[in-house]
């Protein structure tokens, strides 16, 4: 989910220290997308062939360990022709360490090196398959099992060109990724690939390229095999792809000095070269004898012939962004990708079935259960609210729901059979790390749900789920709450899965699930009605936030992103709560926004409305697509698409990270870094 940079130069000599810059440089261009350890791969003279250096925290301290090895490595060596890959990684599989850090490697003599961005989430029977062989892993990572397969597939078609090994490994695995390969057997040659994850190259001559595309060779459906390469395959054996027929590379150059970098954005290429190839997901691009070359295993209807290449006309700044101005924002456009990843490889849409892999042993003791617990600060501390009923309904469990510091003030009774939930994006969280100590020490079963491997509350936590929203930036939360929302969704549906008479219900909210990330598409799109609404909001003093049911939690949310980007008063309001006291706040000026959704408590929503209105109060509405009905009863609205009740909270809080987003930006509030505020609140 971070960074990978790779460096190759053909005919182009540099100095080891040069490369091992040149390499360091591009990950500390791609720093700001956040990371918690770093690791490089270059050739060295001794009998391993490949130096691995890695390092757990900064790019820095990485580029201190470089300085040591600088005898061994001989840096002022020149070299003619070398590959050369880095990686900053978000760990996901295994705690940020030097051994977790990538490159990964096949063997102690570091036969194969891989770097890798994203999930591989069928490792485990990958990883057993090649136990099987013999293989001994030394890291935790998802990453070693690439490693691994590649040099077991050598070992079987040692003449397979390092691209055909590649090939060979990918269709093997499920997740996301992103890939960099280098090889001691293949030495000056990259060979890269990408399926969900980001890859780009850029491309360095001294001439000016002589085309602005790359053809695309596709393997031949009936390959030749020669009867050498022909094995049977053995039982339990992962089949290996036929070898694929087109291998006529393509010399785009007329200069045959090149050099090639391979990156997960622009901003670590745009200083070298603006002339850059996007890779689409299983291209596997090769460079060997300095030529590129993009192959694809099959052809599709309307697949092209070519790749463009394209040239970058971004400023640094502006790559490091993407299109947008501030992390923040960025971060809210993210979410379609970031809910997909939080589900991968645990809702499988085809048989409806759920599985957190973090948790599954711990389940029948937690259907044992007394009670559930959720527990932690702020936007956490609103995604239990937002979860709860759902997490009442599908598990019949009695469930409470606590602010950590507000919980440990009470000394709140904790018993052995209770579980536990501390749900932290950081996992630093002061208050919530204090209170997991509290109820571990007291027998409870402790259950993370954290978006950093490795952090505190993960390591302290008996079992967990990450919820894998990738690094955010942004020091108000955003796409870790819609995240840590379909954590807490997706444990419902594992607690559940036995019983016959929820059936029905799961079904619709895996398929809403399934929905989601199409329908957050269409809720974004709403970004420039919600920026003329915050012209009109900008300058006012107060706004309430009004819902009640499955949507409360998003005026709790919506309310805090308020306040704590513009500074403004906001308040999340349960409309049940209304003519208990907050309705002496209406009047014609007051601010005020409403959700208004056709679930089981509309008709309560619209009595509160009701209530608004007769006050001369003028509310905003956020309210279901196409509901003529209700819209007629405001004069401003925002239409979302519908899904299943429980769920509809992560869409309808949308608009409200866009509206503090907006306002902030119009009274020039600091949007990624909000005065008083940090990302990791580690004192109580
Ligand atoms: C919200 C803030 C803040 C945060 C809490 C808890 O925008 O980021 O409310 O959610 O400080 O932090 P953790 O989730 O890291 O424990
Ligand atoms: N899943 C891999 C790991 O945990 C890669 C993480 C990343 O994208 O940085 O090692």
């Amino acid at each position: 989910m971070c960074g990978i940079f790779a460096y190759l130069n053909y005919l182009t000599p540099k100095k080891r220290l040069e490369i091992l810059e040149l390499l360091v440089n591009g990950l500390k261009r791609l720093e700001y997308r956040g990371y918690d350890s770093a690791g490089i791969a270059v050739d060295s003279s001794d009998e391993t062939a490949i130096a691995l250096i890695k390092q757990c925290g900064k790019v820095a301290v990485l580029e201190e360990a470089i300085k040591h090895v600088a005898e061994k490595l001989n840096f002022d060596a020149l070299l003619e022709t070398h590959c050369g890959i880095a990686h900053t990684r978000w760990a996901t599989h295994g705690v940020p360490n030097e051994i977790n850090s990538h490159p990964q490697r096949s063997d102690e003599h570091n036969s194969f090196v891989v770097v890798h961005n994203g999930i591989v989430t069928n490792y485990k029977e990958v990883k057993t398959f090649l136990e099987q062989k013999g293989f001994r892993f030394e890291s935790e990572t998802d990453t070693e099992i690439i490693a691994k397969l590649i040099y077991h597939f050598y070992q079987k078609h040692p003449n397979f060109s390092f691209r055909e090994l590649v090939e060979n490994v990918v269709q093997q695995l499920e997740g996301a990724f992103a890939l960099c390969f280098k090889s001691k057997y293949f030495p000056g040659e990259c060979v890269a690939t990408r399926r969900g994850s980001p890859l780009l190259v850029g491309i360095k001559t001294k001439t000016r390229l002589a085309t602005d595309h790359v053809p695309i060779l596709y393997g031949k459906d009936e390959p030749p095999i020669s009867p050498k390469e022909h094995r049977p395959h053995g039982r339990n054996e992962y089949p290996t792809l036929p070898r694929t027929g087109s291998t006529s590379e393509f010399e785009p150059l007329e200069d045959k000095q090149v050099e090639y970098f391979f990156a997960s954005d622009a901003s670590a290429i745009i200083e070298h070269t603006n002339r850059v190839i996007y890779f689409e997901d299983d291209d596997v691009a090769a460079v060997r004898n300095g030529v590129l070359s993009i192959h694809r295993v099959r052809r599709g209807g309307d697949d092209p012939n070519t790749r463009e290449i394209t040239t970058l006309k971004m400023e640094l700044q502006q790559i490091m962004k993407g299109n947008y101005d501030y992390f923040m924002q960025k971060e809210i456009f993210e979410q379609p990708e970031s809910v997909v990843n939080t589900m991968r490889g645990r809702v499988n849409f085809e048989t409806g079935t759920v599985t957190l892999g973090g948790i599954k042993e711990h389940i029948p003791e937690i259907k044992r259960c007394r009670r559930l617990m959720l527990i932690g600060c702020g936007t956490s501390y609103h995604s239990a609210i937002a979860t709860r009923q759902l997490l009442e309904e599908l598990t019949e469990l009695p469930v409470m729901v606590e602010l950590a510091s507000d919980f440990l003030d009470r000394t709140t009774p904790v018993f052995r059979d209770d579980v536990c939930f501390f749900i932290s994006q950081s996992g630093e969280t002061a208050d919530t790390l204090m209170a997991l100590r509290y109820c571990k020490q007291r027998g409870a079963l402790i259950v993370g749900i954290t978006n950093t491997v490795g952090s505190s509350i993960c390591r302290e936590s008996h079992c967990g789920v990450h919820i894998n929203a990738g690094p955010e930036i942004g020091v108000a939360s955003t796409k870790a709450y819609t995240s840590q929302f379909i954590s807490l969704v997706m444990f419902a549906l594992v607690m559940s899965e036995d019983r016959l008479s929820l059936r029905k219900r799961r079904e619709k909210i895996i398929e809403g699930l399934r929905n989601l990330q199409e329908q957050i598409r269409i809720v974004l799109k709403l970004d420039q009605k919600v920026n003329a609404l915050a012209e009109e909001l900008y300058n006012k003093k107060s706004l309430l936030i009004m819902g009640r049911g499955f949507n409360f939690a998003t005026c709790l949310e919506g309310a805090l992103k308020v306040k704590e980007l513009t500074y403004m008063h906001s308040e999340g309001i349960m409309a049940g709560e209304l003519k208990h006291g907050p309705l002496a706040l209406i009047d014609n000026t007051m601010p005020v926004m409403m959700i208004v959704m056709r679930d089981p408590v509309y008709t309560k929503c619209m009595n509160a409305l009701q209530q608004v209105k007769s006050r001369d109060g003028d509310p905003i509405l956020i309210c279901e697509e196409g509901d003529a009905e209700t819209i007629a009863f405001a004069s401003r609205h925002l239409e979302i698409p519908k899904t299943v009740d429980c769920l509809q909270g992560i869409l309808t809080v949308i608009p409200l990270q866009l509206l503090s987003f907006h306002i902030a930006v119009k009274r020039n509030c600091n949007v990624d870094c909000p005065r008083n505020l940090a990302k990791s609140v580690t004192v109580e």
